[in-house]
């Protein structure tokens, strides 16, 4: 049986590798030439642990190709992006597009998988979407299986994470519940696509308004003069507390997204989830001020900004706040020279490229810098002597070098 899926991205190519691991033939389609060359020498074109493991293993055994074109297949996966469109609503154009790409191949058979994340009705669009093109076509079916794995630890999560299908009708759950389940060793939960499209967004406005809730907590420690990280430390040693950690603000293509989906579905009635995502929003500038002060009376201040990934220990810059704050840095301090370090990319993103963030390492960061700002607590500045930061006017937004 042949598996198409869409998209070779975070999502996509783990997915891919792990199902030609278990028996499928899988075709991965990506519009990305680049993406496309690089599974075909069996190489992953992103960091992600363990993954390379796995496309390398399934490439050479046959299992697993890549193309730009759609294929003909018995099931297809769509794992394409799907971002803002005014209003904070989804922007379908990528699913449209992968949905129109199937369009010559079905025969009425194909079950069609939405993994990307999107707001409830969306996998009725596609279905209404394909219906309107090919009338005659009635028996593809449909499903909604929202990943959950966390970048970093992706290739164990699919394994070991329960999943939700969601079907638009049951006979289309249980047909994606045997393909999952290929892999998956943990639960498979069973319901219809829109409960299933709003599960995945409710597991990430649950963790963006926690996460805000420790924001706001470091906003008004800061300013009574109290340690939040000691203080969170000691409010979670209650049984049934556990606040989560503090940042320089929320990023990545899910937390900092997703709940939007859900304040544009229903306006009125999302407030805390919306006032969760200003919150969150709003601590990149806190941290400028908090640089803009410690800089205060350098001449020409040298200031290093360490990390720029959204998350620690991966080489994802999308949605980061380290990003925006580094962007950010030397219209904020006129004068300044803004040092990145992110020991997890090679060349400066396209957000810095050309502009007057350079991209150095930590030792010559570390060896120039008045005013260091910790953005990212990656595993390199973790292990950081500390005796280098000395005489340094230091911003830890992480809490890493308490
Ligand atoms: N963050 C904090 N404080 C914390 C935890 C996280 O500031 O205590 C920040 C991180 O620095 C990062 C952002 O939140 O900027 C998101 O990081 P994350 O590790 O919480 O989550 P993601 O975006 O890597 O993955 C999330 C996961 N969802 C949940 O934990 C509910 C993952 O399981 C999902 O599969 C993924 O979103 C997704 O694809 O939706």
């Amino acid at each position: 049986r042949v598996v198409a899926v869409i998209g070779l991205g975070y999502i996509g190519l783990p997915t891919a590798a792990i199902l030609a691991a278990n028996g499928y033939d899988v075709v991965g389609v990506d519009v990305n030439p680049k993406h496309v060359d690089a599974v075909n020498r069996g190489e992953v074109p992103f960091v992600e642990p363990a993954l390379g493991g796995f496309v390398a293993d399934a490439v050479a055994a046959g299992h697993l190709r890549a193309q730009a074109e759609t294929p003909a297949a018995d099931v297809y996966i769509v794992a394409v992006p799907t971002p803002f469109a005014e209003g904070y609503r989804v922007d379908t154009r990528y699913i449209d597009a992968a949905t129109d790409s199937l369009l010559p191949h079905l025969t009425g058979r194909e079950l069609v998988i939405l993994e990307s994340t999107s707001p409830p009705g969306t996998t009725e669009h596609m279905a209404a979407r394909i219906a309107a093109a090919r009338p005659e076509l009635t028996g593809v079916e449909y499903a909604h299986a929202p990943e959950r794995v966390l970048p970093g630890r992706v290739m164990e999560e699919l394994v070991t994470n329960d999943r939700i299908i969601g079907g638009l009708t049951p006979a289309a759950a249980e047909r994606a519940r045997e393909l999952y389940a290929s892999f998956c060793k943990a639960e498979l939960h069973l319901t219809d696509a829109r409960t299933a499209e709003m599960a995945k967004l409710t597991e990430n406005s649950f963790r963006d308004v926690n996460i805000a809730f420790a924001n706001e907590l470091s906003l008004i420690c800061d300013q009574i003069g109290i340690d939040v990280w000691e203080l969170i430390e000691l409010a979670n040693k209650h049984p049934r507390v556990n606040i989560l950690q503090p940042g320089p603000g929320v990023g990545g293509h899910c937390i900092a997204v997703d709940p939007w989906f859900i304040v544009s579905s229903a306006p009125e009635t999302s407030k805390l989830i919306h006032t969760a995502r200003l919150v969150n929003d709003g601590k990149p500038e806190w941290v400028l001020d908090k640089v803009r002060a410690a800089a205060e009376g350098l001449e020409q201040p040298v200031i290093a900004a360490l990390g720029l990934a959204f998350k620690p220990d991966i080489d994802d810059l999308r949605e980061s706040p380290a990003l925006d704050i580094a962007a950010a840095l030397p219209g904020a301090v006129p004068g300044a020279t803004v040092l990145a370090v992110e020991p997890n990319v090679t060349e400066l993103p396209a957000k810095l490229a050309g502009g007057p963030v350079q991209l150095v390492g930590l030792d010559e960061a570390l060896e120039r810098a008045d005013v260091v700002v910790l953005l990212v607590d990656h595993r390199e500045f973790k292990e950081l002597d500390r005796e280098r930061l000395s005489g340094k006017r230091v911003i830890d937004t992480r809490g890493t070098w308490r």
